[in-house]
């Protein structure tokens, strides 16, 4: 039934998504509004990181199973994977990228079409598509007026993929299908199950988005969970990793890992969508957004009372002598993607503060974003920035620096993930 699979906006979650439909045979039109994503990927590479994704898309390029273009055109499937950011003080969601996807496809809809929205989305974003899509299109029927005999179906299929993991992700983990009627959820399944090998589990739209949106704030909620025993624990001397390590032996127990903050694309912006529906009663869910969002400003608070401890330490040593190395810069450990990350955010600031005495370590990538080389921060190897830094803090746990790390005599340390001493 689904010969022709067209998925719109080829990201982190499309490109994969689109490749994988190929990968199983499908003719797939990947659009995107990126002039440079489209060339890129006709001409069978990529223009994002993701291990395995590079070869599988040079494949079916060559195979000619998947074409990127600017335009959407017709097919029997469309998957919507465009960001969903939040605007404003409040944290509203912006739903302009999936509103500009709709009003893009919606002159090659055609009847017996279905349409997916994988982006996470706060509660009612399907229906809000559905009525967007109906609106742009009155000569078809919708679910949310014809149910199960409507001419289009829409649902809701959240993608849960793990950066870095993604190619293996999309076939082995579950899927949460909600259609906006039972035969939208049932054409939607069997969509997914031309690659997924693992359930595709049926609900209604507004529980797949909330489920979505529960499953990142979870984490959040985790995470500041260990954030905050860091905290209590600096204070109180307490070895906070032991603490956990020791905790966790409980078999009722399983606390996450404090670290500088929470960054990504995903935990840090998705509980904000629920907060800003129901801001009266997501109490905890706000305040561990808040918990987190707070931990960068406490390291950065650390790194000031460490070059303090220096300057005591050496009377005879100035201010602006002081040599502090940042080791980490991507948003977790083992990646090169620096985007939302807290990491980048306390080296900026540092370097705003100490000028051109910033040192960054950063194994998976060879050059600075010029964000942070305008900034006088450097980048050097492990080896250049340990021998010279009076002050080494360890912002990402990568593998480099569990096994690699010799400290230098005196160095004042600020270790937000408890690799140094392990
Ligand atoms: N982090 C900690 N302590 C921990 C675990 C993580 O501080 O114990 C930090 C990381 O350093 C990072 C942030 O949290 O800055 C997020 O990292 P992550 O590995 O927890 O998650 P993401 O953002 O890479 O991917 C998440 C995943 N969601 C869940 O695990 C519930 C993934 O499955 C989702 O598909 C993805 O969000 C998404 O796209 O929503």
């Amino acid at each position: 039934m689904f010969n022709t699979i067209s998925v719109i906006g080829l990201g982190y979650i499309g490109l994969p998504t689109a490749t994988m439909f190929a990968l199983h045979g499908k003719k797939v039109i990947g659009v995107d509004v990126n002039l440079h994503a489209v060339e890129t990927i006709n001409q069978g590479k990529i223009h994002i990181v993701e291990p395995d994704l590079d070869v599988a898309v040079k494949q079916v390029v060559e195979n000619n199973l998947l074409r990127a273009t600017l335009v959407p055109e017709a097919a029997d499937a469309f998957i919507i994977a465009v960001p969903t950011p939040f605007k404003g003080k409040n944290y509203e969601p912006d739903l302009s990228y999936i509103e500009q996807a709709c009003i893009a496809i919606a002159p090659v809809l055609q009847k017996g079409n279905l349409v997916i929205l994988e982006s996470t989305s706060p509660v009612g974003a399907t229906e809000q598509m559905a009525q967007w899509l109906s609106e742009a299109r009155p000569d078809l029927t919708f679910p949310q007026t014809h149910g199960s005999d409507s001419d289009i179906r829409i649902a809701h299929c959240p993608e849960r993929v793990l950066p870095g993991q993604v190619m293996r992700e999309l076939i082995e983990n579950d899927r949460i299908v909600g259609g906006l009627s039972e035969k939208c959820s049932q054409s939607a399944v069997e969509l997914y199950k031309t690659f997924v090998k693992a359930d595709c589990i049926v609900t209604n739209a507004r529980t797949a988005e909330m489920s979505k949106l529960t499953e990142n704030s979870f984490r959040d909620v985790n995470i500041a969970f260990a954030n905050e025993l860091s905290l209590i624990c600096d204070k109180l001397n307490i070895n906070v990793w032991e603490l956990i390590a020791l905790a966790n032996r409980h078999p009722r127990v399983n606390i996450l890992q404090p670290g500088c903050g929470v960054g990504g694309h995903c935990i840090a912006v998705d509980p904000w969508f629920i907060v800003n529906k129901t801001p009266n009663l997501a109490k905890l869910i706000h305040t561990a957004r808040l918990v987190n969002d707070h931990k960068p400003q406490w390291v950065i608070d650390k790194v000031n009372q460490a070059v303090l401890n220096v300057l005591q330490a050496n009377p005879n040593k100035t201010l602006d002598q002081v040599k502090i190395a940042c080791l980490g810069l991507a948003f977790k450990p083992d990646i090169d993607d620096l985007r939302e990350s807290p990491a980048i955010k306390i080296t900026t600031a540092l370097a705003d503060k100490f000028k051109n005495q910033v040192f960054a370590v950063e194994p998976n990538i060879d050059e600075l974003p010029v964000k942070l080389s305008s900034k006088g921060i450097k980048l050097l190897t492990l080896q250049e920035a340990t021998k010279q830094a009076d002050v080494l803090i360890v912002l990402v746990d990568h593998k480099e620096f569990k096994t690699g790390l010799t400290l230098p005599e005196n160095v004042q340390i600020v270790d937000t993930k408890g690799i140094i001493g392990k």
